[in-house]
C-alpha cells in the first residue's frame, strides 16, 4: 500500500500525550496515515518575520510524520486572511458583496502555495498518495508539477463550489481553475457542486467531459466526483449516550426546569445564517406565544477568525441580536435565547445534542454541515429529536428526511420550528431512522477510504472525448493564466 501525504493549511497535531483533536475529519485521516503510514503537512499557525522561517518542525506519532512550516507575517495577511478567507470563502459561498479583491493578496496566495511545493518536494517519494485538502491550497499540485512531481494527487474542496456567474467574477477565476486540471481525482461535497465546477470548466473551454466524471485536458485524464464528507457515526453515538451520565449533563437538565431544548452548534461565520435563525426564533416566539415560557434556544458559536473584520463585526451583532429578543420576551424566570460565544468539549456536546428537541441547522450555503450529522447520530432511538434543516447546506442532499427549510424565509422556518416540536413520535422515529441508516452507510471512513481508493486507481489515459461541443484550448493557451497568476511579481500587482 503506498504511503499517504496529506496536506491542510492546519494540521490537528496530537498533544504531549499523543491524543489527536477530536473531530471525524481529523480521526478519519489519521487513522488512513496510521495504516498506510504517512505524512502531515501544514502551517503552524505562527507568523514570524520575512527572514525568520526556520526549518519545517517535525513531530512523529506512532506511524504519523507531522511536519508544520511558520509562515511570514505578510504571507499569513495576504494568503490566509486576504485571500482564503476574504476573496475564496465568500465567493464559494455566493457572498461576492463580501469579497475584497486584491492583487497583492492573490499574489500573495499563490506564492505560499509555491512555498508549501517547495517545504513538501524534498520529503515526497516516487510512490506517496498525495492528498490535498480544502480552498487553501487549490494551486498546490500545479506547483509541485511544475517542479516534477509525478506522483497521484487528489484534492478535496470542503466548502461549495458556486455557479459560473458567481465564480467567474473573481479576478484569477481562470487560473485557479487552471491550476485544478493539474489533480488526478478532485473531491467535492455533492453532485451539484461537481456540476458547478464541470460548467466552470466548460464555459472556459478548459477540459472536454469524457462522460459523467472524467475530464481529458490535453495529455491527461483527471476526474471529478462528489464525495459526500460523513462523521464517524457509531463513535458518535456512543458519546452522546455515555455523556448523558455526566454531571454536567444533569445540572443542564435541571436548569431546563423541564423546558424544551432547541439547539444550534455553528463557528461564528456570516455563511451559517445565525442572525436569519435569532430572527426566525423571535418570529415562532411571537406568532405562537403559547411556546413562550417552555421552550430554549441554546445557541452555540466559538469565535472564529476574530481578526478579519466582518468576523468581528458578527460577533458584536449576534450578541446584540440574542440580547434584544432576551430583553423584549424574556421573564424574570425564563431566558429564551442562552448565547454561549465559546466553545464546548466534544463529549459536553455530543450530551447536549442528545438532549435537545430539536436542532437548528440553518446555513446560508454550506459544503457539508457536520452538526446536522452530529446531532442525527446523537439521538435516542425510542425518542428522537428532529433535524431542522437548511436546503443550501450540501447535508440535505443525503438527509431528506430532515425538516427542510429555506433560511432566509424568516416566517417558513418560524412555522417549521412550530411543525417539529409538535411532530409525533411515531413521524419522528420513521425521520430518523431513515437519517440514521444513510449516516452508517456513509461515514467519515468510508469517505476517506472511497476518495483514496479512487486516487490510487490506475488512470485510464487518453480516452476519446464522448462528445466535445468546444474545441479543448491547447496547453499553451490552457496554462497561460496560470503563468501569468504565479509569475506575476508583487510589485506590479500592488
Ligand atoms: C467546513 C465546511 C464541512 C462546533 N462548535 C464546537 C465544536 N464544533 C464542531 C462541530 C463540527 C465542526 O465543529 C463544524 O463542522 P461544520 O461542518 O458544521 O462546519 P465548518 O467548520 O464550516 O467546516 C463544512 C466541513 O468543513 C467538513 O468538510 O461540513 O461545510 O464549511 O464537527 O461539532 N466542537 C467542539 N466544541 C464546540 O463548541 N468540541
Amino acid at each position: 500500500m503506498a504511503r499517504l501525504v496529506v496536506v491542510s493549511n492546519r494540521v490537528p497535531i496530537p498533544d504531549k500525550s499523543g491524543t489527536a483533536p477530536a473531530g471525524g475529519l481529523a480521526v478519519a485521516l489519521q487513522s488512513a496515515l496510521e495504516a498506510r503510514g504517512g505524512l502531515w503537512l501544514g502551517w503552524s499557525g505562527r507568523s514570524c518575520a520575512d527572514d525568520a522561517v526556520g526549518p519545517l518542525q517535525m513531530q512523529k506519532e506512532g506511524n504519523i510524520e507531522y511536519a508544520l512550516t511558520d509562515l511570514t507575517e505578510r504571507d499569513v495577511e495576504e494568503y490566509y486572511q486576504g485571500f482564503a478567507n476574504r476573496v475564496l470563502w465568500p465567493i464559494c459561498h455566493y457572498r461576492l458583496d463580501l469579497a475584497e479583491y486584491g492583487r497583492r493578496e492573490m499574489a500573495g496566495y499563490f506564492r505560499v502555495n509555491r512555498f508549501f511545493a517547495s517545504r513538501l518536494l524534498p520529503l515526497i517519494e516516487p510512490d506517496d498518495l498525495i492528498w490535498i485538502h480544502d480552498y487553501h491550497l487549490i494551486p498546490l499540485a500545479a506547483e509541485l508539477r511544475r517542479q516534477g512531481v509525478t506522483n497521484r494527487i487528489g484534492f478535496f474542496l470542503h466548502i461549495p463550489w458556486p455557479a459560473p456567474d458567481v465564480f467567474h467574477a473573481m479576478p484569477v477565476h481562470e487560473a485557479l481553475l487552471t491550476s485544478l486540471t493539474a489533480y488526478d481525482v478532485l473531491g467535492f461535497q455533492t453532485e451539484h457542486d461537481r456540476e458547478n465546477f464541470a460548467d466552470c470548466l466548460s464555459r472556459r473551454d478548459l477540459a472536454a467531459r469524457l462522460d459523467a466524471s472524467r475530464f481529458a485536458t490535453d495529455g491527461r485524464v483527471f476526474t471529478a466526483r462528489p464525495y459526500p464528507i460523513g462523521i464517524e457515526t457509531e463513535e458518535f453515538a456512543a458519546l452522546a449516550k455515555r455523556a448523558a451520565q455526566t454531571a454536567l449533563h444533569k445540572r443542564m437538565l435541571q436548569s431546563l426546569d423541564g423546558k424544551q431544548l432547541i439547539i444550534g452548534v455553528d463557528r461564528l461565520d456570516y455563511s451559517k445564517g445565525i442572525t436569519q435563525r435569532i430572527d426566525a426564533f423571535e418570529s415562532f416566539l411571537t406568532r405562537h406565544s403559547d411556546s413562550q415560557r417552555k421552550v430554549t434556544l441554546l445557541q452555540i458559536t466559538p469565535k472564529s477568525r476574530s481578526e478579519v473584520p466582518e468576523y468581528e463585526a458578527m460577533q458584536r451583532a449576534v450578541a446584540e441580536q440574542a440580547g434584544r429578543v432576551n430583553g423584549a420576551l424574556g421573564t424574570v424566570d425564563w431566558v429564551p435565547i442562552r448565547y454561549i460565544n465559546r466553545s464546548l468539549r466534544r463529549p459536553a456536546l455530543a450530551g447536549l445534542y442528545r438532549m435537545a428537541k430539536l436542532a437548528l441547522v440553518t446555513p446560508l450555503r454550506d459544503g457539508m454541515n457536520l452538526v446536522a450529522k452530529e446531532f442525527v447520530a446523537a439521538q435516542r432511538e425510542e425518542d428522537p429529536g428532529v433535524l431542522l434543516l437548511s436546503r443550501f447546506a450540501g447535508a440535505a442532499q443525503e438527509l431528506k428526511e430532515a425538516v427542510l427549510v429555506n433560511p432566509y424565509d424568516v416566517e417558513g422556518t418560524a412555522e417549521a420550528i412550530a411543525r417539529s416540536l409538535a411532530m409525533p413520535l411515531e413521524e419522528r422515529r420513521e425521520r430518523w431512522s431513515a437519517m440514521m441508516t444513510t449516516l452508517r452507510a456513509n461515514d467519515v471512513f468510508t469517505w476517506c477510504d472511497t476518495f483514496l481508493e479512487d486516487l490510487a486507481a490506475k488512470p485510464v489515459q487518453k480516452a476519446r472525448p464522448a462528445s466535445v461541443s468546444t474545441p479543448v484550448r491547447t496547453s499553451e493557451a490552457r496554462t497561460q493564466p496560470l503563468r501569468k497568476a504565479m509569475s506575476t511579481p508583487v510589485a506590479r500587482w500592488s
